[in-house]
């Protein structure tokens, strides 16, 4: 019995076969037509209704009667609720104050990574660009399974740093009755908005808050962070009307492992991944039949005597892979799959990492647990899932700038460019773009006549 029995062990030998192994890891980020259908009708709802269709909304799905003259959190419960935080469990508030300097820290560093570029002309001007903030952006906290404060903290912060003027939270409502505050939110939420300096936060969610985001007062540029189907497809239909970070899937992880790997490490990581969500992927791939072996056991000894026993089954048994791969096929399996994260649990990790480019988040070498990411190590841990990755990047400081063109022209640059802008001008049939140029033109040299 040295099998685990929900995940076997399987061999790719084929670089033929990458494909079919990338397509069998992928979700179908196709969304149900009846989400759409059911998202669709509440946005538009919420646009021609406003905050009257967002009461109604949380009252039919979540069923919670808000109260339309006091829906913002006060200020006095975030910091109320800090300061029992701090008073009752003072430990999990200096591990909360921890997470936020170390990701504050991290985007700090990425601000100053983003530099405005401004190159001379040879008549004295310049051209070149220039970071800037976004003035109205909305978070969404997910609520449910999957609220977690570390993310309150990963989406807010870079925020922050970016200087965004006005920030935005929404999060959806528990039963009133089983919370003592009156907003029916998590007090430890209400906590770490006040630890972060979010002061503007409302108690409702799904897709009526993020059409109250976009169409409503507060009419954001754009909208950030996780949630469920109705969340991500609602943030889908929403783009054009403010922007969105990005469009988050099950998480997924990708371990690439040796012989110097311990079996128990790479089992807890890949559990680590398992126990969020019954659609989160764990795949450990290796050369060596005899960790599989081990990491097999492991997985099996450790899902029977875990608290999270039934959501790990779930998980592992769909989404867990155990594959035996020489090193040029993982490389090639995880470049094609562009996973979330990715371990590189190996003797030489650094020899690795220069051809593997495409996934989410890479942790180099055996002490770089993920979960060390997902708890603020520094870097963010909402990334792109579902193979998009490829082509698109953390949340991060960059995600609430945007840049802006400066063309910064003297009058003897104006006077260079004015012929040969005139002569392309003339050539696409637009005779005022020419005459634009072209005055400019006259006019330097009529002065330096
Ligand atoms: N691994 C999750 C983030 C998270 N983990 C939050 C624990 N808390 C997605 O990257
Ligand atoms: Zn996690």
């Amino acid at each position: 019995m040295n099998r685990c029995y929900f995940i076997p062990i399987s061999d790719l030998t084929n670089r033929a076969d990458v494909p079919g192994w990338v397509a069998s890891l992928a979700r179908s980020g196709e969304t149900e037509e009846d989400t759409r259908k059911a998202v669709a009708s509440i946005l538009a709802d919420v646009r021609r209704k406003g905050l009257e269709a967002v009461l109604d909304w949380t009252q039919r799905l979540d069923g919670v009667g808000l109260d339309p003259a006091a829906l913002r959190i006060p200020e006095s419960s975030l910091q109320a609720a800090r300061a029992d935080l701090d008073r009752r469990q003072p430990d999990l508030m200096a591990a909360l104050r921890e997470m936020i300097d170390h990701v504050r820290r991290f985007a700090e560093g990425q601000r100053t990574c983003l530099n405005d570029l401004s190159l001379s002309l040879p008549g004295g001007g310049t051209v070149g660009e220039r970071w800037c903030a976004l003035k109205t952006a909305g978070v969404y906290i997910p609520g449910g399974r999957a609220f977690y404060p570390s993310t309150l903290a990963m989406t807010v912060i870079p925020a922050q740093v970016a200087g965004v003027s006005r920030i935005v939270g929404v999060t959806p409502p528990k039963p009133q009755a089983t919370l003592p505050g009156a907003s029916g939110v998590d007090p430890l939420v209400l906590a770490c908005a006040a630890e972060l300096g979010l002061t503007e936060l409302y108690p409702f969610g799904g897709a009526q808050a993020l059409g109250w985001l976009a169409y409503g007062e507060p009419a954001v540029d754009l909208i950030a962070g996780p949630g469920n189907r109705f969340v991500a497809e609602a943030k889908r239909q929403l783009i054009g009307t403010c922007g969105i970070d990005a469009l988050a899937g099950p998480t997924e992880l990708l371990i690439l492992a040796d012989g110097s790997a311990d079996p128990a490490w790479l089992a807890e990581d890949l559990m680590a991944q398992a126990e969020h969500d019954p659609d989160a992927a764990a795949v450990l791939v290796s050369s060596d039949p005899a960790l599989l072996e081990a990491v097999a056991l492991e997985l099996q000894t450790r899902t029977e005597v875990s608290p999270r026993r039934a959501i790990l089954e779930q998980s592992l048994a769909v989404h867990g892979r155990l594959v035996c791969a020489d090193r040029d096929l993982a490389i090639e399996l995880a470049q094609a799959w562009a996973p979330e994260h990715l371990e590189l649990c190996v003797a030489d990790p650094e020899a690795w990492l220069p051809s593997l480019t495409t996934a989410g988040a890479v942790f180099i070498g055996s002490s770089s647990a993920e979960a060390f990411g997902d708890y603020g190590a520094g870097p963010n841990h909402v990334l792109p899932t579902d193979r998009s990755a490829r082509y698109t990047s953390p949340l991060g400081v960059a995600t609430f700038l945007k840049r802006q063109s400066l063309l910064r022209l003297s009058p003897a640059d104006a006077a260079s460019m004015a012929p040969w802008v005139e002569r392309l001008a003339e050539a696409e049939g637009l005779t005022h773009h020419g005459r634009s140029a072209a005055l400019r033109g006259h006019h330097h040299a009529h002065h330096h006549a």
